[in-house]
């Protein structure tokens, strides 16, 4: 049972029993994730102050100019992760292809992977505005004492056995599940603790706030523009508010807190939307619908997609779940 204001650390302690059959890395692995989150913390604050905003000279898998946070960020937590020996392979927005951990013994034992988007929304970070870093966990598929292949990332979002997210905004807080409810720790920079400032958090069944880029409304498929308009029109408790800060994991945990949808979806400029289904929309789904959402790719659930790529995109509806069925209603009817 989640105590407000406990610590992380004890809250760790307190619900080891939730997992019978780790001994103890899958709490290791959040505990290396919260000390990695607090390092990112300490230099996204003070981001502009030193040198260390503007483009890194390079550009990721994605075509996306790298910020020079986002490399700090990759690299803090693969270094914390690595050296937990708990981890047997990570992959990375920010890396072309995932990354093998044999251990300290060179015998790979280690049975976990991870997953993660260690800065997303990265083109806030110069104009200060939040940004976020999520994390997605399974357990490996192939033969421990082996290498990780390529299988061990490409499972469906619904055999994560961890998902979380880190947001970098007013306050510092850490999200995350390990499929027994979500909880919110809020990080007190003064002594360098965590603590559960949001127990048992509930994605509000229906709500008022719509969150998509209506920059790009004629580039969106029908169903989408109906559903805009229908959010718009006068009726019952409608017209809803827009509100789109551009770093979904901020739009996501505001919609968490207030009741909202969030929608990426496929355009004539994206065709299977923005979104990365591995580190953005898997670990993001897995938390929403822990906390009673729901989140699919505007016709089905978006953790039941097998993947095919490490990069992969899809489009992404994601939030309250009546919102979430509305939107995938005008889907379906405007095909
Ligand atoms: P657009 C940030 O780069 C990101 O990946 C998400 O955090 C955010 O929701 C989306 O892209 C914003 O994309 O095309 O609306 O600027």
């Amino acid at each position: 049972m989640a105590k407000q204001y406990q610590t992380l650390g004890e809250f760790i302690i307190d619900n080891q029993a939730d997992f019978p059959y780790s001994s103890g890395e899958l709490s290791r692995l959040i505990n290396s994730i919260r000390l990695a989150a607090k390092v990112v913390n300490h230099e996204v604050n003070k981001a502009g102050l030193v040198d260390i905003i503007g483009a890194y000279g390079e550009t990721n898998i994605q075509g996306e100019d790298q910020q020079k946070l986002d490399v700090y960020a990759n690299q803090k937590f693969i270094q914390t992760l690595t050296n937990r020996e708990i981890v047997c392979g990570i992959a990375s927005e920010e890396n072309d292809d995932f990354i093998t951990i044999s251990g300290c013994n060179n015998d790979h034992k280690n049975k976990y992977v991870v997953l993660m988007d260690p800065l997303d929304g990265s083109s806030n970070i110069d104009v200060n505005v939040s940004v976020g870093t999520i994390f997605s966990v399974y357990r490996r598929v192939t033969p421990i004492g082996t290498p990780v292949t390529k299988e061990d990332f490409l499972q469906p979002g619904n055999k994560q056995v961890a998902a979380g997210y880190i947001i970098y905004g007013t306050s510092t807080m850490l999200v995350y599940t390990t499929g027994h409810g979500v909880n919110g720790f809020t990080l007190n920079p003064a002594l360098g603790s965590w603590y559960l400032s949001h127990p048992d958090m509930k994605f509000p069944e229906n709500g008022r706030i719509y969150s998509i880029n209506e920059g790009n409304y004629v580039h969106f498929p029908e169903g989408v523009k109906k559903y805009i308009k229908y959010c718009q029109e006068e009726d019952d408790d409608r017209p809803y508010t827009s509100r789109y800060i551009g770093s979904m994991v901020s739009d996501i945990h505001r919609n968490m807190i207030k009741g909202g949808i969030f929608i990426y979806p496929k355009s004539s400029k994206a065709f299977n939307g923005k979104l990365r289904l591995l580190y953005e929309c898997n670990p993001m789904a897995y938390i929403i619908e822990q906390a009673g959402g729901k989140a699919s790719d505007g016709y089905s659930r978006i953790m039941d997609i097998q993947p095919t790529e490490l990069h992969q995109r899809a489009p992404f509806f994601a939030g309250s779940k009546k919102m979430v069925e509305k939107a995938e209603e005008f889907m379906r009817k405007f095909q």
